[in-house]
Order: structure tokens, then sequence, then C-alpha cells
């Protein structure tokens, strides 16, 4: 991370193209996404593969703990946030080819419930081409330096969001995309407006979003939220420290993912006025 970069990224609230992983380790991380969805599609514990692929997959699936552990990663997020990290959260947005599946313009922080903090960021890796063509994220450059605004859900089948959520009136002529070879990464500020259109290339668009945040950051509207300490210190008043996945689909992950379901989701789908899929405590069997 160049000062022009930590600029930038100051500035715009975003910045692209950052080189993290060789091509040969994000061609691996895809292969092993791939695996599990041909052996382990029913997933365990009750949860299908997308359910962990979307949330918390760092707590049952060591590929996304390892990942959120990488230290080519931490490097660059700790110039951003200093040097004491935790990984609260590890999603994977896979969009197949020609899939209509998109993401409409949101800030992440609106539904976190750490009201406008600065000290998060999500760290967003490509593990596929993830061209224009592709439906790459777009950004508008310089929107994380107001506050949260207004969110409606539209629970659009095409929304990969978990509520569909969208921001009501967006100047899209002034957004820029960020276009990510396999193990480029960009980083995005949880209140700079974003979004991503469909997948229009022959290929899967792969991408790992890996959020972020320090010591300081609390959860008012929980007693305590989960995070995994990655780097540096953590003091243990802000978070219930995890450890990440132990194995593949452990019995005692599986039991802690079900109790971090639990207690984030009054946080995650409040306000809503339908159920939010992704965070329902059983899906194996029903449609995400
Ligand atoms: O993958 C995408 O297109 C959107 C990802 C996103 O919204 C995020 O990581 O916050």
């Amino acid at each position: 991370m160049t000062p022009d970069t930590l600029a930038a990224y100051r500035r715009d609230g975003f910045v692209a193209g950052l080189p993290v992983l060789s091509s040969a380790e994000a061609a691996g991380l895809r292969d092993q996404i791939e695996t599990l969805e041909r052996d382990h599609t029913d997933g365990a514990g009750g949860h299908d593969l997308n359910q962990f692929f979307r949330v918390n997959g760092h707590i049952v699936l060591p590929l996304l703990s390892d990942l959120a552990r990488h230290p080519a990663i931490l490097d660059t997020v700790e110039a951003v946030l200093g040097p004491n990290l935790l990984a609260w959260s590890v999603e994977l947005f896979i969009k197949e080819p020609g899939s209509p599946k998109a993401v409409s313009w949101h800030q992440d922080i609106t539904y976190w419930g750490m009201g406008e903090t600065d000290h998060e960021v999500t760290a967003w890796i490509a593990l596929s081409d993830v061209s224009v063509q592709a439906g790459c994220m777009r950004f508008l450059p310089g929107s994380h330096k107001g506050g949260i605004v207004p969110h409606a859900d539209t629970f659009d089948d095409d929304n990969l969001l978990s509520r569909g959520q969208e921001i009501a009136a967006v100047d899209e002529t002034q957004a820029r995309h960020g276009p990510l070879k396999p193990g480029e990464m960009s980083l995005h500020h949880g209140r700079c407006f974003h979004a991503s259109g469909p997948n229009m290339s022959d290929d899967r668009r792969i991408g790992a979003a890996l959020r972020y945040v320090t010591p300081e950051v609390r959860q008012p509207g929980m007693p305590r939220d989960y995070a995994m300490p990655v780097r540096g210190v953590d003091d243990g008043q802000g978070w219930i420290p995890v450890a990440g996945a132990g194995g593949l689909f452990r019995a005692a992950d599986l039991a802690l993912y079900d109790r971090i379901l639990q207690d984030q989701t009054a946080t995650l789908a409040a306000g809503a006025d339908s159920d939010v899929g992704l965070y329902a405590s059983q899906t194996t069997g029903a449609a995400l």
C-alpha cells in the first residue's frame, strides 16, 4: 500500500487493483470452492453450503478462515486500520456466467449495527477474472464522507444482497468501476455507495469479501458480537474472540455457527418486514 494508494482510499472510500495473491493461489482457492460445491452442496448441521458461503463461512470452512489471515491482505488492511485487527465476517459473492444476479446500490454498514464507524474496511479478493463485463463492483467516490442514507428493502430474487436493499436515488454519472484480475483486491469503506451488475462473461465471477474491524468498534445492539482476532492485540472488551474453522464442518464449529447466527440475526435482519433467508437457522432443503 503506497502513500498515494492510501490517500486515494481516504479520499474516495475505495481503491481497486491491489495485487495480494499470486494467480496460482487464487486458482487454488477457486478450486477448493468448486470442490466444496461438487462434494458438499448440502452443507452440514442443517445449513446448506450456500449459507456458509454467504454468512460467516470462516467459522466452518478452513479455506475462508485461512484467507482472512493471509499476511499480504493483512499488511494492506493494517495500513488502513492500524495494527490491531479482527475479521468480523467472510462472505463469497458468486455470479454464474450469464446470470442476471446483481447488487443494488448500498452502504454495507447500514445493517451491521456498528453505527457509522470508520474503523472497519472490506477487502474484496477476486478469485476469477472480475471484469466490467463479468459484473465487477462500481463505487461512488467520496460517498463514504456522508452518513448512512435511507435504504429500501426490495427482496428482489435477482439481488444478491440479503434483503435486496437499495439506496433510492444515486447519481451514477460519477461512479467508477473496480475491475480485478484473479488475486487482486479492492478495499471499500462501509459507508461507500457501491453496486455491481450482472455477469455477462462466459466464466463464473467469484469474490471473497473479508470484513475487518478494530478492537474499539462496538455493536450497541448486542451485548458483544463475535470476531476472529487476526493481527496485533485485542483488549477483549468489544468482541467475543473466535478461532476460525478448526477443520471442515467440525461439530464444535457448527455449534458456534448456530450461536453466532442466532445472536447476530436480530441486528442483521432488524427492520426487515420479510424473513431474511440468509440468516435462517436451518436452510437445508430451503431455497435461498
Ligand atoms: O460482489 C459484489 O458484487 C458486491 C459485494 C458487496 O456488496 C460487498 O462486498 O460489500
